[in-house]
């Protein structure tokens, strides 16, 4: 039987809910009590509302069904069997098992989940990255759906969400917040206050509409209301955890257990039995994305010794980027600290101002990434920390995004520690597939930038404040995973690496080490990860395995390791001298405080003399 009609809805309702039973008990684990709250109301969407093409789920007019509370997803993959795509057979020998694509939360790793949830807060923040996407960008009819939990509702990072959407009037967004009053421990804040929550949505700029959530007519009409919507919808759904099984309903200490098999025996037979119905559902419009033409990339070009700072360069050269139709870019309210301003003047209709709301930022390009944009991201190095768990989510969901961090290092001065990124490199650094670039010069930052538009998963860029010598020629290349020698000599005893503002001290080190006789031979790791191992081991092995790292960060999991890891896993040892801000930091000049930290020329000297015995 093929569900249509709102009565064969409450039949598909009740299917969802064994379903979601009967794949957790098989699997010994997951969340049936979260799925059955929620059963109607996805039920109505699926069979009535959703405009998907099963078969295609990279048709770019399909709709987007997110799973903010990713940890319902027994009820998502129960869907998607009613849907057709995935058997009985793999939804109970599958779920949660080791190999299979069911995996205990979603990724997409199945073609018909867009974004990687489980982290709560992070659903319908990406959701909102792609209703941009569908009103600015493609310029399509698609909605975005995203179900929400109501203890997830105390994530900062959802009404951030709501706060932007109501703002960009993202009419094509609706969230589904499934308020059974119950979070993981017990009650929510709210409980089942719907008021409340309709007042702070209300606040937020969004149309709240407020229903029982196992009200068939009243959900229809909830879901049918959204269409031709000018401002995001909120839809606040009354419901019961665990509903339909009166040993479970509405009871606390449920959460997160598979129901033991003879009671799942009693849940079956009181929800009516095993069904297998399947969904037509609804097409998606036939219509196609806006497309723009690209242009020819012209990147900036610097004169060299020329005094400019990577920031700058970065905005001049993603400027010049945004010649290709898909680059997006998106701020963090410092597009005129970063220099991301410059793409807003190039093109407008193309930058995303996201405001102080960094963990919006992420998502937001996260989103974009869904619909095959190519988001690059910017803020202060430092404000990134914060946006760190929407960071390693964009990892697991394989989204391509590229993240501009300014402002590094004790480098930036006067405004002091809270304002210096120090522990960005080790946190990119740790996600997964990720890449690190950290430009010394306007020229190799222009090229990299050009680059990452290219690279796949999370690309970060650390750029500098302060303007400094143009080292590179025009036609420069900037390989991501090499390294330049940026001087050297046959008799070269001392390598001195470093990146960014620290390639400067180390030039004037060995311009000070010149002096007295001692060549030393100069690196530039502008490519952190990878990190270039031929040539440091040939560094290493022209100057007597002696080499100064240099950095403006932490020494924990920046470069200095990252050169150390490179020699060890080459099974060279090598006397390496770390220097690295250890202390904490205050206000001064960059010089004054590059000095204070250890990582200035004349503290560089002092290390290469130190390995040298001289
Ligand atoms: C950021 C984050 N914090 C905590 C958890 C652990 N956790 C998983 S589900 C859950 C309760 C969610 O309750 P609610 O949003 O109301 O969903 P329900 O299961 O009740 O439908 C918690 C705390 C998590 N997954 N993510």
């Amino acid at each position: 039987m093929t569900v249509q009609t709102l009565e064969n809805v409450g039949e598909l309702a009740q299917q969802l809910r064994v379903d979601s039973i009967r794949c957790s008990t098989a699997a010994g684990s997951g969340h049936p009590t979260s799925s059955m709250s929620a059963a109607d109301v996805m039920a109505a969407l699926l069979a009535r509302h959703l405009r998907y093409d099963w078969q295609q789920p990279d048709n770019p007019a399909n709709d987007h069904l997110i799973f903010s509370k990713g940890h319902a997803s027994p009820l998502l993959y129960s869907m998607f069997k009613a849907a057709g795509v995935i058997s009985d057979d793999e939804l109970m020998t599958g779920y949660r098992r080791f190999g299979s694509r069911l995996e205990g939360h979603p990724t997409p790793v199945l073609p018909w989940v867009d974004v990687a949830t489980g982290s709560l807060g992070q659903g319908l923040p990406d959701g909102v990255g792609v209703a941009l996407a569908g009103r600015y960008l493609d310029e399509l009819p698609y909605r975005v759906w995203v179900l929400c939990g109501d203890s997830e509702m105390a994530e900062g990072s959802m009404w951030e969400a709501l706060d932007k959407a109501a703002y960009y009037r993202l009419g094509n967004l609706i969230a589904i917040v499934d308020v059974n009053r119950l979070g993981q421990r017990g009650p929510t804040e709210l409980g089942w206050d719907l008021d409340a929550y309709t007042k702070r949505i209300e606040g937020f700029g969004c149309r709240p509409i407020a229903i029982d959530g196992h009200d068939l007519d009243e959900i229809d009409r909830a879901l049918t209301s959204v269409a031709g919507a000018g401002q995001p919808t909120v839809i606040l759904a009354r419901t019961r955890k665990g509903r339909g099984f009166s040993e479970v309903e509405d009871r606390e200490d449920w959460h997160g257990k598979p129901l033991p098999p003879e009671m799942a025996e009693r849940a079956i037979v009181e929800l009516g039995g095993e069904r297998q119905l399947t969904v037509t559902g609804l097409p998606p419009e036939a219509a196609s994305p806006r497309t723009r033409p690209s242009g020819e990339v012209r990147l900036p070009r610097y004169e060299l010794g020329a005094k400019v700072a990577t920031r700058l360069a970065f905005g001049q050269a993603l400027a010049a980027v945004g010649a290709l139709a898909e680059v997006v870019a998106l701020d963090g309210e410092v597009g005129n600290s970063t220099h991301a301003e410059e793409f807003a003047k190039a093109y407008p209709e193309r930058y995303f101002e996201m405001f102080i709301a960094e963990q919006q930022l992420v998502a937001a390009a996260t989103g974009m990434s869904v619909r095959g944009y190519v988001p690059f991201a910017a803020t202060f190095a430092a404000f990134f920390t914060r946006a760190y768990d929407f960071i390693r989510m964009a990892a697991i969901s394989d989204a391509n995004i590229r993240l501009c961090g300014s402002h590094a290092g004790v480098e930036i001065g006067a405004d002091g520690p809270s304002q210096m990124a120090l522990e960005d490199l080790a946190m990119m650094r740790a996600v997964r597939g990720s890449t690190v670039l950290y430009p010394s010069d306007a020229a190799s930052a222009a090229q990299l930038v050009q680059e990452m538009a290219d690279l796949a998963g999370v690309v970060y860029l650390r750029t500098t404040r302060g303007a400094y010598p143009v080292l590179y020629g025009r036609d420069e290349a900037f390989p991501v995973g090499g390294a330049k020698v940026v001087r050297s000599s046959p008799d070269d005893r001392v390598t001195l690496a470093g990146a960014g503002v620290t390639l400067h001290n180390c030039l004037a080190a060995a311009d000070l080490l010149g002096r007295d006789g001692i060549h030393a031979r100069v690196l530039d790791l502008y490519s952190v990860k990878p990190i270039d191992t031929e040539t440091l081991l040939e560094a290493a092995a022209a100057t007597g395995d002696r080499i100064v790292v240099v950095e403006d960060h932490y020494p924990q999991g920046g470069i200095g390791e990252a050169v150390l890891e490179a020699l060890n896993d080459a099974g060279r040892s090598v006397r390496v001298a770390h220097l690295a801000v250890r202390g904490l930091p205050g206000s001064g000049t960059p010089a004054e405080l590059m000095e204070a930290a250890g990582i200035s020329g004349g503290h560089i000297v002092q290390a290469a003399r130190d390995l040298l015995g001289a």
